[in-house]
Order: structure tokens, then C-alpha cells, then sequence
């Protein structure tokens, strides 16, 4: 039986962490896939609280750092922060729709203020684990998880307080796109990364498994998933920004969001990357919300 839950849903309308417009279009994309009625039909109660305000006129790049739109993303993260922290004090379970990925910022800072011991499940076709000193692109979506490490620009580091996950409570699914950078942090870390080699190999029943329990081994007080839909072959979700050949199948991530429901312990999550101008006829919102659903119990039967 499904244990009802009430959700707030948190729009980032924000496209600032990387370089590719559209993807400030996510929310919309994903609300007319319909994810307010999907995840109704399973007897939550869901709360849309519309959009964060984002200045889209913000400007676009602040000198003195590599980093593109430092000053927008910063601001847009501040307030998505304090939202994340509204809802988890009010007990309801933050679903927050990008947006890029740099939003990720904002909602383990808002995450922080509840939690000390908090999980983290970065699905993913890369690890998100840049700083300004080893990015190829400057792009702030490719920095969240080092930052919420309290690692890179001040600026991010300091949205909320201290470092806001522990490198031992990651665990990273589906990578397959590294930089050398990355990985050097990967290894002086010891995040727990399961690339798609060891998801071929295993099989994501066997991964999911052994993630859940090794979250589990680490005594978290809740479990955040960060789901990037670039995680997925970009057969069955096109419409993101840095699509990446060799990714998780549609029913390989539906097998891991049903494992998530039937262990019952996450606390929160986002979806990110949906950009429908570069989508095929809102395919990728589409499969968010399907993934959404199989997240908070949907069955085939
Ligand atoms: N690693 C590359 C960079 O830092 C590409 C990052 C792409 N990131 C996302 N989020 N789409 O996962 O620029
Ligand atoms: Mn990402
Ligand atoms: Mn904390
Ligand atoms: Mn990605």
C-alpha cells in the first residue's frame, strides 16, 4: 500500500547554469506531462506552489571569475533554499522540477537546515563535481555536487551554511561523461560512483541494492534524488542539453525509481535538464513524470 504523502511541487524556471536556452521551460513542460494528476491518481496530496521568481534579465555573466552567471545563479539558489526549507518545516516533501542541474545548489542548502545526515542520489550522466579550477565549460551545472561537498566559489558555498552532504552519502548512478578533474575528486573523496560499466555488468537491480544499502550502512537521515534526465539514453529523453550516447534505459530507470518507493526512504527530490526546445514532442517531460510516478508508487499492476 502506498503511504500518502503531501508534496509541494517547486518550479525553477532557470536556465543560468549552463549555455543552451530552454531549459527555464522544465516546469511548464513537466506540469503539462501532467505530474500534478499523475501523482494525485496515487492518493498524495500535491501542492503546486508555482515558480520560484527567477530574474531572467539578470545578468548574464559577472567578471572576475570563469564561472558563467555567477551572480544570477547565486540569487536564483537563495531563494530556492529558503522555499526547500519552508516546505520540509512545514512537513511536506519538496518535488522540485528544473531548471539545469546547478539548482541542486539551492535545494541541498534548503535541505541542510533539517537534516545532518542526509543521502544523496545523483542519477546522472556525469558527476556534476567541477569547480571553477577544473571546469572545461565554466557552466555552473556541472559544479552542484562539489559545491554542496563545500567545495568551489565562495559565492555557492556560502548559500545556506557549511558543506551541506557528507562525500561518503553520494552515491552517483549512470556516469559515463568525467572530466579528469572529476575524477581525481572521485577517487580523494571516495564518492561511491557506479559508472555504466558496473551497471552493465550488474545490472541496476544488483546497484540499487547495493546503494540503498550502502545509504543505509552511512546511519542518513533522509535521502535526497537528484535526477538528471540526461541520466537516460538520449533515445528516450532527447530534450536535454548534454545528451551523452550509452545511458540508462527507460525500464532500467523505472525498475530504480519502484526500488526507491518500495524502500520507502526517500525524503525529497528534483528533476532537472528537461529543455523542451530541444525535446521531441515533450518526450523527456513525459518520461519525468512517468519516473515520477514509478517514485511515488505506481505499479504496472
Ligand atoms: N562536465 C561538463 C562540464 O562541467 C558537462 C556537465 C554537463 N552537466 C549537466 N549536468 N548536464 O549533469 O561542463
Ligand atoms: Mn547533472
Ligand atoms: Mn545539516
Ligand atoms: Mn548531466
Amino acid at each position: 500500500m502506498n503511504s500518502q504523502k503531501e508534496i509541494s511541487i517547486i518550479g525553477v524556471p532557470a536556465d543560468f547554469g549552463q549555455s543552451r536556452r530552454g531549459v527555464d521551460m522544465g516546469p511548464s513542460a513537466i506540469r503539462y506531462a501532467g505530474v500534478v494528476e499523475r501523482i494525485e491518481a496515487l492518493g498524495h496530496i500535491v501542492m503546486d506552489e508555482g515558480d520560484i521568481p527567477v530574474d531572467m534579465d539578470a545578468p548574464r555573466e559577472v567578471s572576475g571569475t570563469n564561472l558563467k552567471n555567477l551572480k544570477a545563479v547565486t540569487e536564483g539558489n537563495r531563494k530556492l533554499a529558503e522555499k526547500v526549507s519552508e516546505t520540509v518545516r512545514g512537513g511536506r516533501f519538496p518535488l522540485v522540477l528544473g531548471g539545469d542541474h546547478s539548482i541542486a545548489i539551492g535545494t541541498l542548502a534548503g535541505l541542510n537546515e533539517h537534516y545532518s545526515n542526509l543521502g544523496v542520489i545523483w542519477y546522472d550522466a556525469h558527476t556534476d563535481l567541477n569547480t571553477a579550477e577544473t571546469s572545461p565549460s565554466g557552466n555552473i551545472h556541472g559544479m552542484p555536487l562539489a559545491v554542496a561537498m563545500g567545495l568551489g566559489h565562495g559565492d555557492l558555498t556560502s548559500i545556506g551554511s557549511g558543506p551541506k552532504v557528507k562525500p561518503e552519502n553520494i552515491v552517483v548512478i549512470g556516469a559515463r561523461s568525467i572530466d579528469p578533474g572529476e575524477r581525481e575528486l572521485v577517487k580523494e573523496k571516495g564518492i561511491r560512483v557506479y559508472t555504466m560499466h558496473e551497471i552493465d555488468r550488474d545490472g541496476m537491480t544488483a546497484i540499487m541494492q547495493d546503494a540503498i544499502r550502502y545509504l543505509e550502512d552511512r546511519g542518513v537521515d533522509g535521502v535526497h534524488l537528484s535526477l538528471d534526465l540526461d541520466g537516460l539514453d538520449p533515445l528516450y529523453t532527447p530534450g536535454v542539453g548534454t545528451p551523452v550516447q550509452g545511458g540508462l534505459s527507460y525500464r532500467e530507470s523505472h525498475l530504480a525509481m519502484e526500488m526507491l518507493h518500495s524502500v520507502g526512504r526517500i525524503t525529497s527530490a528534483e528533476f532537472v535538464e528537461v529543455n523542451p526546445i530541444l525535446d521531441e514532442r515533450n518526450k523527456t517531460a513525459d518520461v519525468a513524470v512517468g519516473l515520477m510516478g514509478s517514485l511515488f508508487g505506481e505499479t504496472l499492476i
